[in-house]
């Protein structure tokens, strides 16, 4: 396999069509998409019954463009049909399963066919690649092995470019600084927020991870972060930060940034992206923000044709630094549903995190506390800790001020902070759980 990939040239895992000019692209995607949609219509009762109802058949299907003539998809048409009712195949077809934790409602469940985890591997590898990870690279793959697609995603990835894979799952803090250190980890994959986990807790065991471990790419994702929390990453840690993105939907962890770090390449030969309004469902214009909606082209066992992804970015189109025309999209906002509404300014967590991050006494551990006042009016908490070497040094209100004029500076609001003690806030192997909700009680 990597014989037949690497053959063309190192900057390039597959280079036939990372290659290819924004035109060419644009005709294969025009169809493959023609027989996505057209495998759907002939194999998923449920698609079928969706583009009958909306008066389409494949055969309208003609270019990328005829894409906004198919309805979208959404997370309740899952639920709806739980557990395999969106299914284009037999379940003796279906090699895997995954599924979401359902915090909110039934879980879903995805599956996957051979040829579906072929696709989902030979994206993230790409990816991977043109971050930087090479056959020579030793990959601590920290992310959580199940049910959760990071862990499998990231394993079999690596694994396809001949990179030796440590499968530590996540979890357990002090084996991964071990395991980094005897084992000579180079890359690290795990959520941006277990790596600053990661980094404070190797200092406590007096290790520098820059000066005294070969970790030097990172793939962080599974939950919004902020550029300014890259920055401190970096800094902290002397890795590349590279931005990882996917849904269960649409694979798992399946799309990252390469190494020029401004954004996130999706592979045009696999993903067909666009960006809407979430109000109205119309198709906006590159640079837009909205809600990212996704065709994954060529997927089988749960084709996913115009899947609305809840995530708030918008697409780069122009060619990138690193000469491939696949478009990128931004750095995920968040999702529309997590964003909250304080004294009528729209507020997302991520917004709140990159204010934070500007304030260089306070650490990267914070917590917001969405509450009603005593007007039944909704206010928002937020809770930050202080760093180790500012503790017991400076004015706690002198600080709590400061902040507090930051987050109004970048958000227009004014929330309540509350300058917390280091190691006070909850830690996070997984994704972090940042927003706690008591106006519901
Ligand atoms: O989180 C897949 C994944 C695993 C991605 C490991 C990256 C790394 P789900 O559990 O289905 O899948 O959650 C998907 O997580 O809709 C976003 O809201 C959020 N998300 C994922 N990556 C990012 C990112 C995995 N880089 C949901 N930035 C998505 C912001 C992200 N949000």
């Amino acid at each position: 396999m990597i014989e037949k990939y690497c053959g063309g040239g190192m900057l390039y895992w597959n280079p036939a069509v990372e290659r290819l000019s924004a035109e060419e692209l644009k005709q294969l995607q025009g169809k493959k998409l023609r027989q996505t949609v057209d495998f759907a219509y002939n194999h998923s009762p449920f698609y079928r019954k969706l583009y009958d109802q909306a008066g389409i058949k494949p055969d309208d299907i003609k270019s990328i463009e005829d894409v906004t003539k198919l309805p979208f998809v959404k997370k309740q048409d899952l639920r709806d049909n739980y557990p395999f009712g969106m299914f284009a195949v037999p379940l003796s077809h279906i090699v895997r399963l995954h599924a979401s934790s359902g915090t909110t409602g039934k879980p879903t469940v995805t599956g996957y066919t051979f040829g579906d985890l072929d696709l989902w591997t030979e994206s993230l590898a790409r990816g991977m690649y043109a971050a930087g990870v090479r056959k020579e690279d030793v990959v601590q793959n920290a992310y959580g092995y199940g049910l959760f697609t990071g862990g499998l995603g990231f394993h079999y990835a690596a694994e396809r470019l001949g990179a030796t894979v440590v499968p530590a799952s996540s979890g357990n803090t002090q084996r991964q600084i071990e395991l980094m250190m005897d084992l000579g980890s180079t890359v690290i994959c795990c959520t941006p927020s277990y790596m600053v986990y990661l980094a404070e807790y190797a200092a406590k065991m007096g290790i520098d991870i820059e000066k005294d471990t070969k970790l030097r790419i990172g793939f962080f994702g599974a939950e919004p972060w902020s550029e300014e929390t890259r920055k401190r990453i970096e800094d902290k840690t002397g890795l590349d930060a590279i931005n990882v993105y996917g849904t269960s939907e649409i694979s798992g962890p399946v799309v990252c940034e390469c190494s020029e770090k401004t954004g996130i390449h999706f592979w045009s030969d696999i993903f067909l992206i666009e960006v809407i309004d979430p109000d109205t469902g119309e198709q906006l214009s590159e640079g837009e923000k909205g809600e990212l909606v996704v065709t994954v082209l060529g997927k089988e066992g749960l084709p996913m044709i115009r899947w609305r992804t809840g995530d708030i970015t918008s697409i780069i189109e122009e060619k990138c630094n690193c000469g491939r025309y696949h478009p990128r999209i931004e750095r995920i906002m968040g999702r529309a549903d997590d964003m909250f509404i304080v004294r009528g300014v729209n507020v997302f967590p991520s917004q709140v995190e990159y204010a934070l991050m500007q304030v260089n006494e306070v650490s990267e551990h914070y917590q917001i506390i969405l509450e009603r006042d005593e007007a039944g009016l909704d206010d928002m908490r937020i809770q930050v800790e202080i760093k180790p070497e500012f503790h017991n040094k400076m004015d706690v209100n002198q600080l709590t001020k400061k902040v507090a004029d930051t987050l109004k500076s970048y958000l227009n609001v004014t929330p309540k902070v509350e300058i917390m003690e280091p190691e006070s806030l909850p830690r996070f192997e997984g994704k972090a759980k940042r927003v706690i909700d008591r106006r519901k009680v």
